[in-house]
């Protein structure tokens, strides 16, 4: 009951076992984006698949000879803890996980289309629901995290990556943020819902908060990264899309955001092939050694 793996032993919710995931780790929100950058850039376009009941899709494969999965997390923090948790049991060694995410700012002089890459570290902001019980009216309705640092290494290979994949002008160093909703802790306002947003953004002024993008995973990616111990030692990054500038009301076309995750993926599948990991998984056992046999 502690951590659930079935008689094969399967996760419970990615629905993987040992051998099947690799040190390699390509992370996006979106079940889609996993299977068109795995057509993109895995060699002769071969990958082992596993679709779990929850959702995840989970493609592993080899780029450029190197074993690398790539998987649909879906969003927000609790699926992405599910993610990290589920497949580091799925393989022994080191492991690295980038993120190619899609993001808004609150920034209206970021460009629309330029990938934000957390150079400047990152943070959370969450809803506090303490602050909505009616004796709490006092309470600051949303907390905003310390910065903490997604791996150094990889964000700079990351960051020299995109430069080269998507141009220096498209690529955004940024002091990233993510929210514990797409709406009330992102500052959208709706009728439905009491959420407290006056003075959303005079706290971040108050504060002398400054959030370039904003998604819904990567900061539990570099926390539960920070936490992994020696021996299971996970290191993260991230980069993401910048589709919306809040403040100006714009909005990034079709065309553009297909064009910079591919270049983003690109840069994600680079990155990872040349870190070099610690213990890699190098057995019969491993899925990647039998692509032609086990493919779905
Ligand atoms: C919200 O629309 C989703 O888009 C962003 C957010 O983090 C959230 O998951 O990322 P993805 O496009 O990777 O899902
Ligand atoms: N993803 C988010 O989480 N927020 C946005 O504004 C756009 C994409």
């Amino acid at each position: 009951a502690n951590f659930p793996v079935d008689a094969d032993g399967r996760t419970y919710h990615t629905f993987t076992r040992i051998g099947e995931i690799a040190n390699r780790v390509v992370c996006v929100g979106c079940y889609i984006r996993a299977t068109t950058l795995a057509e993109l850039y895995f060699d002769n376009k071969k990958y082992f698949t596993v679709r779990a009941d929850r959702g995840f899709v989970i493609h592993t494969g080899l780029f450029k000879g190197v074993p690398i999965t790539i998987i649909g997390t879906g969003m927000g923090f609790p699926l992405t803890d599910f993610t990290i948790r589920e497949l580091r049991y799925c393989c022994t060694g080191e492991m690295a996980f980038i993120r190619v995410g899609t993001c808004g700012s609150f920034n209206p002089t970021v460009p629309i289309g330029n990938l934000a890459v957390p150079t400047k570290g990152i943070r959370a902001i969450t809803r506090n629901v303490n602050a909505f019980l009616p004796k709490n009216k006092d309470m600051e309705p949303y907390l905003i995290s310390d910065t903490i640092y997604m791996d150094k290494t990889l964000t700079d290979a990351l960051h020299k990556n995109l430069v080269k994949y998507a141009g220096k002008d498209n690529v955004l160093e940024a002091h990233c943020g993510s929210a514990d909703s797409f709406y009330s802790s992102q500052g959208r306002t709706m009728d439905y819902f009491e959420d407290r947003l006056d003075g959303f953004h005079d706290i971040l002024a108050k504060k002398k908060i400054v959030i370039d993008s904003l998604e819904m995973e990567s900061f539990q990616m570099a926390h539960l990264a920070m936490c992994s111990k020696p021996k299971f030692k996970v290191i993260a990054s991230c980069c993401a899309c910048i589709l919306a500038t809040r403040l100006n009301d714009k909005f990034v076309s079709k065309a553009l955001q297909k064009k910079r995750i591919a270049q983003g993926g690109q840069a994600a599948f680079i990155t990872l092939a040349e870190y070099k990991i610690q213990n890699e998984m190098d057995e019969d056992r491993c899925i990647w050694k039998h692509l032609d046999k086990e493919q779905k």
